[in-house]
């Protein structure tokens, strides 16, 4: 028999207690987190919606296979099944374990990007544009237009322009393009993912030019679920075919197996050429550990293997993204301006559609961020101004995007868990003119969205930071 609907293909076998907070527990905590989610105390968050990295639940099947995680420094057996893993679901004959994502991409700008180089890319991702970066690159946004506006319907937003990279290989020259750097879903523009024939026509143009593809693969499963469902000719195709389609059309991929693969720690980069690969392994001893390990114990390695079976299987990610389009729509019936269509990781709010009186200087989607943790208890993350930092010149990067995360974790919260969700989000929404806008008063030399404090702007003569910040919010509720 078939369902029309979904429900988690699991059943729950442990359980770990929630805590609940009261509102002054939770101004307090969001006072001492310099207004910073990231900064809060995991014990003092109710539902934690802040990344859907690492934070995934593991199978019993990933937990027994720990138990039989084989800690060789060399040759360890573990890794010889996770690069099973990676070749059978992925395609790459060469895999290079990391601890996590960022360290693949750290020896893969390394290795491949000279100072001058540049690097096209469907948007860009804060870790990744960061190694880039300190490798003397720069990089250049040429996703299609459509997904710097939250409210475009387009079904793959995260296609490659390709007039805009032509352009910028007829101005740069195809020498100065190490590779193009493709992610698949593109997190920043909200889960969105990449069409295979997009892919395919990145590959033919870049291909006679001797360019690269490097995929960020991190969502790569949850991007071939989209394709399944929207691209013409797709439909009746196996989520693992075309995942393995997809990386066909790539000459290497960095991984974080923190997102797709279930694993609370790990990543990978994979590789199709045995010299790149040479050079990988030379550099992967001196940041992350030896290439049979990269970083991770052997145990990490066995339960990553398992996660990436699984996160093929039809079941786990049609009921993965079902929860997460549950939340969406249930918030898009209420009118909450959130990114449509909804992605495949999270939910993101609109904050600048959301509280148009907070101008962009003072971090909207920060604020809405800390007024929803402070009203629910839930943690989401900001994904704007701040996460996009500074330019070359000191100027904060004003990205047409300033949006609010919330992000599923996989296999963790029910169904109910997302109705308080939305039940806190329309309560804010309800409210929104009392959210208050924030000052930065500490940022750090690196992806300053992690660690940044900030104090509520002080408009009014004669209140604390805190009762400001909070504002009237303070009344509403308990
Ligand atoms: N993404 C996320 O929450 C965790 C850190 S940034 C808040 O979305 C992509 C597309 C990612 C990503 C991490 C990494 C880096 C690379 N590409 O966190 O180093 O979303 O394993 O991966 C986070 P690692």
């Amino acid at each position: 028999m078939t369902h029309k609907s979904w429900a988690e293909p699991w059943r729950i076998k442990v359980v770990e207690p929630l805590r609940m907070t009261t509102r002054p527990e939770r101004e307090l905590a969001i006072e001492r987190a310099g207004y910073n989610t990231f900064l809060l105390d995991a014990d003092d968050v109710y539902i934690d919606l802040l990344t859907d990295s690492g934070t995934s639940a593991m199978s019993d099947r990933q937990w027994s296979a720990m138990m039989i995680g084989d800690e060789a420094y060399a040759g360890s057996r573990s890794f010889t099944k996770l690069q099973g893993a990676v070749r059978r679901y992925y395609g790459f004959e060469h895999v290079i374990p990391t601890h996590q994502g960022r360290g693949a991409e750290h020896i893969l700008s390394r290795l491949l990007i000279k100072p001058g180089d540049h690097i096209p890319g469907n948007m860009y991702f804060t870790t990744t544009r960061a190694h880039q970066e300190l490798a003397g690159g720069t990089f250049h946004d040429v996703i299609i237009d459509e997904a710097h506006d939250a409210d475009s319907e387009h079904e793959f937003k995260g296609n490659i322009d390709i007039s805009k990279l032509r352009a910028l290989i007829d101005e740069v020259g195809a020498s100065r393009i190490p590779y193009v750097a493709v992610a698949a879903t593109v997190n920043m523009a909200g889960g969105q993912p990449i069409s295979l024939a997009n892919m395919r026509e990145v590959r033919e143009l870049t291909r006679p030019l001797g360019i690269r593809v490097i995929l960020d693969g991190a969502r790569a499963v949850e991007n071939a679920w989209f394709i399944q469902q929207r691209e013409p000719g797709q439909g009746r195709r196996l989520v693992a075919e075309i995942l393995h389609d997809m990386c066909a059309l790539a000459d290497g991929m960095t991984m974080s197996a923190k997102k797709d693969s279930l694993a609370n720690i790990g990543g990978w980069l994979a590789l199709r050429d045995d010299d790149i690969a040479e050079g990988a392994r030379n550099l992967v001893v001196l940041y992350e550990g030896l290439h049979t390990y990269g970083g991770l114990a052997g145990r990490d390695m066995e339960a990553i293997a398992v996660g990436i079976e699984e996160s093929v299987s039809e079941d786990h990610i049609r009921s993965r993204i079902g929860q997460v389009i549950y939340l969406g729509e249930k918030l898009m019936d209420a009118g909450i301006p959130i990114v449509r269509p909804i992605g495949g990781h999270a939910v993101f709010l609109d904050a600048a559609a959301m509280l148009p009186h907070i101008p962009r200087d003072q971090f909207p989607a920060q604020a809405l961020a800390a007024a929803l943790y402070v009203e629910s208890g839930i943690r989401s993350m900001e994904r704007g101004a701040v996460s996009a930092g500074r330019d070359e010149k000191g100027e904060n990067r004003y990205p047409a995007l300033e949006l609010v995360r919330l992000t599923i974790p996989r296999r963790v919260y029910t169904q109910a868990h997302m109705d308080i969700v939305a039940e806190s989000v329309i309560e804010i929404f309800d409210i929104r003119e009392k959210v208050t806008g924030l000052d930065i008063v500490y940022e750090p030399a690196h992806l300053r969205f992690f660690q940044a404090r900030f104090e509520p702007v002080k408009r009014l003569v004669g209140t604390t930071p805190r009762a400001h910040a909070i504002g009237s919010l303070a009344l509403v509720g308990e």
